[in-house]
């Protein structure tokens, strides 16, 4: 399964985030670094479709898409070269699909360290670009040796990364590093991390400085103390105490779905039998390999796929009437899935 890392200085919040995404119950402390080991956990993503689809079909079971979310070490400048937690910390980030950079913008007496967000962003950066760096010229070194037998595929391939060195020492975007898994490469979601106060006054406005670090990466305000708190409730009283907090948002709904983003994932969604559910897949798969992932039989006796779209299923309000109506369709093996798709696969 792909997974999204939590990354941040120690006392972020990463913990806290991390259990409310998750309900894993992961330590939370007010010194640093209380996280060691990482901590893994899954997160439901929230699906309207579904729910919409559930309320159509009935079914006695709805399953969402899940996806895999890693707390981990904080990090404090001096990480690349061992400091802190140092390597542990960068070989779990490296493990990982997707970043949330969650950035610590609350004041609170009770919670050691100061608040800085400039500064802890651009620690963060410098130390995944610094790993990055001393990764390349590691591989640099390597290949060097190599390439005195004149290879000119080893020869190639040292100039590309001389070419991702220099990226990275001007502090630009890297291209074409397919297969080195740098950290600087990975997919980042900013979460800025205020005190309830800001959150819910809705004064808070991202200062200049942070928006022109951060260019055009994302961002999301966020409180992980109250999202870790809300989601400690049930449904009911969690609507209750957001209404009484002013927030309308979903704010963790909306972080698992950025998150999910990140992942250049689609869905779609099977309808047998009892239970409604729905899957994720790399965009751009075939319908042979979503076969292949609800189960290795049907991937191997794949015989054809009946397909149709959750907007046609919408508008006609049931799978017969979509029949008569000619929108569902069969599919061979190397059919594109798209977003929304619902699929029933004939397998022997
Ligand atoms: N006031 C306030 N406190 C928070 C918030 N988020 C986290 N905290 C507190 O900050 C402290 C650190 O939180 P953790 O979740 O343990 O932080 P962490 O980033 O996992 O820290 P390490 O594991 O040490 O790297 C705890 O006392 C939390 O209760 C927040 O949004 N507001
Ligand atoms: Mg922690």
């Amino acid at each position: 399964m792909l997974k999204v890392g939590i990354v941040g200085l120690p006392n972020a919040g990463k913990s806290t985030l991390f259990n409310a995404l998750t309900r894993a119950g992961a330590e939370v402390a007010t010194y640093p670094f209380t996280t060691i080991e990482k901590n893994i956990g899954i997160a439901q993503i929230p699906d309207k479709k579904l729910e919409k689809i559930g309320e159509l079909l009935k079914p006695k079971i709805v399953t969402h898409a899940t996806t895999e979310f890693v707390d981990i070490a904080g990090l404090v400048a001096g990480a690349s070269k061992g400091e802190g937690l140092g390597n542990k910390f960068l070989a779990h980030i490296r493990e990982v699909d997707a970043i949330l950079h969650l950035v610590r913008c609350f004041e609170d007496a009770e919670v050691s360290g100061t608040v800085e967000p400039l500064k802890d962003i651009e620690t963060v950066k410098l130390e995944l670009a610094l790993a990055d760096l001393d990764f390349v010229e590691k591989k640099i070194g390597k290949l060097q040796k190599a390439a005195k037998s004149g290879n000119e595929a080893i020869k190639t391939e040292l100039e590309s990364l001389q070419r991702i060195k220099d990226s990275i020492q001007k502090d630009e975007s890297i291209k074409h590093s397919k297969g080195y898994n740098l950290l600087t490469t990975k997919p980042c979601l900013y979460l800025l991390n205020l005190s309830e106060k800001d959150l819910t006054s809705k004064n808070f406005t991202v200062p200049d400085q942070i928006r022109n670090s951060l260019g055009s990466e994302k961002i999301v305000l966020i409180s992980a103390k109250i999202e870790e708190e809300l989601s400690e409730l049930e449904r009911n009283e969690r609507e209750e105490y957001r209404k009484e907090l002013g927030i309308e948002d979903f704010t963790l709904d909306v972080v698992i779905e950025e998150s999910y983003n990140l992942l250049n994932l689609i869905k779609f969604y099977t309808i047998k039998g009892e239970e409604t559910r729905a899957w994720s897949i790399k965009e751009g798969s075939k319908i042979i390999d979503a076969a292949y992932k609800i189960h290795t039989d049907m991937g191997k006796g794949f015989i054809r796929a009946e397909v149709f779209s959750y907007d046609d299923l919408l508008s006609c309000s049931s799978v017969s009437r979509l029949k008569d109506a000619g929108l569902l369709k069969i599919e061979g093996r190397d059919y594109l899935l798209k977003d929304g798709d619902i699929v029933l696969i004939k397998f022997h």
